[in-house]
């Protein structure tokens, strides 16, 4: 059976997404990735903020909870903890997770909490009508910088590293193969799993930043990213021209939910003897 079958609501479509959006082939992989970790329906929760990104929960046939913007990760947490059997996903946008919710995803991966998250990152508030984000390049015409924003982008993948995370990947919706296999090793994997995608918003990115058609977008992730074991021997002056992508931190270092228990257990030891 095809995962599309099996895993969508018929009865929430037709989408929302733009033609060309790149949200459509993340969910598939995303999709694609609990089939091939045969995670059960019941027992997965899809967990959202709020943007074009976070509309993905609602077409997933699994448990779902559309959350406020900025704080999929505080719910995330909670139902973590609460029942420890569930596989958390977390799905997020770029806005979601690194402004409103910004404190909330740096405290997730210093927490290091068994849950998945997939960031959708177009480097732009699609949903709103395209202000800038905190990924936006320096540069970027937006809604909100007419004439280009002037501050320096945060890099996702830095910041989960400096913030404690213990498996940490970046692709691209260009890249579907290798998509596939970097969302199914983070939810193999215990701890906080954060996979960044890069995927394009022509509609309130491409247009108003020189690419002229959607396709433009796509050629952009193939001739401006670069797999991690070839970026590494590039000189530093090359290396500036690309982004990487891959593995950037691969530890297995248990969850909080699993030390938690852990000092729980003590503590009843403790009080029974
Ligand atoms: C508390 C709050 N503030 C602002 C908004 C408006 N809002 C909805 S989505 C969004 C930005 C979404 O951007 P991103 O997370 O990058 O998702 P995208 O639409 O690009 O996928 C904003 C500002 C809101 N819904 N709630
Ligand atoms: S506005 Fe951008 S992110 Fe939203 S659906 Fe359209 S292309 Fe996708
Ligand atoms: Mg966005």
């Amino acid at each position: 059976m095809a995962v599309s079958d099996k895993y969508i609501r018929q009865s929430a479509l037709p989408h929302i997404w733009c033609p060309g959006c790149g949200n459509g082939i993340l969910l598939a992989a995303l999709l694609r990735a609990i089939d091939k970790q045969q995670l059960e329906q019941k027992k997965t929760v899809i967990v959202s903020g709020i943007g074009c990104s976070s509309r993905a929960s609602g077409y997933m046939n699994f448990n779902t909870i559309h959350t406020a913007h900025g704080r999929a990760l505080p719910f995330a947490t909670g139902i973590k903890l609460a029942n420890p059997e569930l596989n958390v996903i977390v799905i997020t946008g770029d806005g979601d997770s690194t402004a409103i919710g910004g404190n909330h995803f740096i405290h997730a991966c210093r927490r290091n909490i068994d849950i998945t998250t997939v960031i959708f990152n177009n480097n732009i508030y699609g949903m709103t009508g395209g202000q800038y984000s905190p990924t936006s390049p320096e540069g970027t015409v937006s809604a909100t910088s007419p004439f280009g924003q002037l501050e320096r982008s945060f890099d996702i993948v830095d910041m989960a590293m400096a913030s404690g995370a213990s498996y940490v990947a970046r692709g691209t919706v260009l890249h579907a193969t290798m998509l596939d296999g970097l969302i199914s090793d983070a939810l193999e994997k215990p701890g906080f799993n954060l996979v960044e995608i890069l995927t394009p918003c022509h509609t309130q990115y491409g247009r108003k930043n020189k690419f002229k058609t959607v396709v433009d977008m796509y050629q952009w992730y193939k001739k401006n990213t670069v797999k991690l074991d070839r970026y590494r021997q590039l000189t530093p002056e090359e290396q500036g021209k690309f982004t990487p992508i891959g593995v950037f931190r691969d530890e297995l270092r248990p969850g909080l939910e699993v030390r938690y228990e852990e000092l729980r257990n003590k503590l009843q030891e403790q009080r029974n003897a």
